[in-house]
């Protein structure tokens, strides 16, 4: 973690801490308002809550989201790396294919962007996010790019293919393992994989451009894979070698780090596992509140693998689950908005909570639910906001 954090983005700290800690913000640190309408303060916030605790962590202020920022700006989009952000020059990059393939491929920028678009809006979350967190780390962005499906066909995939690995140009030094033996250190490159299954779905893509402009270079520029519905780490950043192997890629953020440690009960059993971190869990959450008179709106998003929504809810005070108006601009792969409004807010403390159902019957979970769930990855948990009037 060695980028330095933005002047604008510690500003930006600022004033989500100026936020919580007093009510008095100036103007120009608040989210665009409409007409007469006022955003209402959350008071789950604590006093001290530090948005970018990380060098190089850059955050969502998702007390923003709103239909205006349905489409986050490459200066909002939050940032997260593990190693150095490597110096790509986009004049020499070049992108390898190797391994299993009756025919290993090298393309150039330029030669990349001769294949044929493709463009699909993508949200997408780190798996670290999490409502204490106040789930800062997303963002919601149009990328534009090539099918990774059509460039493994031209390259052909042996009949003995079962993996895809995509690996950084940013690298660094690993400990790794050697049973008994004190761990030794490697130069290793950030790769991640997918299944030969997963890797082939239409919708997987090589990006070289966000919102109409390239890639910027704190997002993976020039070049990076995107896996429309799974987890920030699996859309590699400064990508520039895909190679194709007959069995399970380990490395460091597929099994050693992004490893879930969870309880299933089965009966009287329990059965202990440790699963990849993959398919984004279905969460939702109330971002924003603001009020326009004696009118209350309440602006929230879902996000989840892909799979389609049955319904979104929500609940004031405790009271029953009142569906929301999900927004048009929504896509299978975006963050879904929606917005509810309600009046009769009398003075005093209230909560306000979401919660999605799939159309697999799966519901996003409370937290107690996520007891089983050991390790810090995909808290997926319901977030019951607090506001004063
Ligand atoms: N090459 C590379 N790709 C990477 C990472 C990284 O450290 N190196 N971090 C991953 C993680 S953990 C997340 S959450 C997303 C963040 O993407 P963003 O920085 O564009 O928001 O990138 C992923 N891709
Ligand atoms: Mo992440």
């Amino acid at each position: 973690m060695s980028t330095p954090i933005s002047r604008r983005a510690v500003i930006r700290g600022g004033a989500a801490l100026a936020g919580m800690a007093a009510l008095g913000m100036p103007e120009w640190m608040l989210p665009a308002l409409a007409q007469s309408e006022e955003v209402v303060p959350w008071t789950d916030i604590p006093a001290n809550f530090n948005p970018s605790p990380a060098t190089g962590l850059r955050t969502l202020d998702t007390r923003t989201i709103q239909r205006s920022t349905f489409i986050t700006s490459a200066e909002d989009f939050f940032a997260v790396q593990h190693y150095p952000v490597p110096p790509v020059d986009p004049a020499t990059y070049k992108l390898r294919l190797s391994g299993l393939v009756n025919k290993p491929l090298v393309f150039t920028l330029d030669e990349l962007k001769r294949r044929p678009r493709m463009e699909q809006i993508v949200c997408f979350e780190c798996s670290g996010n999490n409502p204490a967190r106040l789930n800062m780390l997303t963002g919601n962005a149009r990328w534009a790019g090539t099918s990774l499906n059509a460039l493994l066909k031209d390259a052909g995939l042996k009949a003995t293919a079962r993996e895809v690995v995509f690996f950084g140009v940013d690298k660094s030094t690993e400990d790794i393992a050697h049973g008994a033996v004190q761990p030794q250190p490697y130069e290793q490159h950030f790769g991640r994989s997918l299944a030969v299954e997963d890797a082939s779905k239409p919708e997987v893509m090589i990006t070289w451009e966000m919102n109409g402009a390239p890639l910027p270079a704190k997002n993976g520029g020039p070049v990076r894979l995107i896996v429309p519905g799974w987890y920030g780490i699996s859309n590699v950043k400064w990508l520039d070698h895909v190679h194709v192997q007959d069995s399970r890629f380990m490395g460091r953020f597929m099994a050693r780090d992004y490893v879930q440690l969870m309880q299933t009960k089965m009966g009287d059993e329990v059965v202990w596992n440790e699963t990849s971190v993959s398919r984004i869990r279905l969460k939702t959450m109330v971002a924003r509140l603001a009020r326009n008179g004696s009118r209350y709106t309440a602006t929230g998003y879902a996000l989840n693998d892909g799979t389609p929504l049955r319904s979104v809810e929500v609940r004031v005070d405790g009271g029953p689950w009142q569906p929301v108006i999900m927004d048009r601009g929504n896509t299978q792969y975006s963050w879904k908005l929606f917005t509810y409004d309600w009046t009769g807010v009398a003075p005093g403390d209230h909560t306000i909570v979401s919660r999605a159902t799939d159309v697999n019957g799966t519901v996003q979970p409370e937290e107690a639910d996520l007891q089983s769930k050991k390790t810090r990855w995909e808290n997926n948990a319901q977030f019951t906001r607090k506001f004063k009037v």
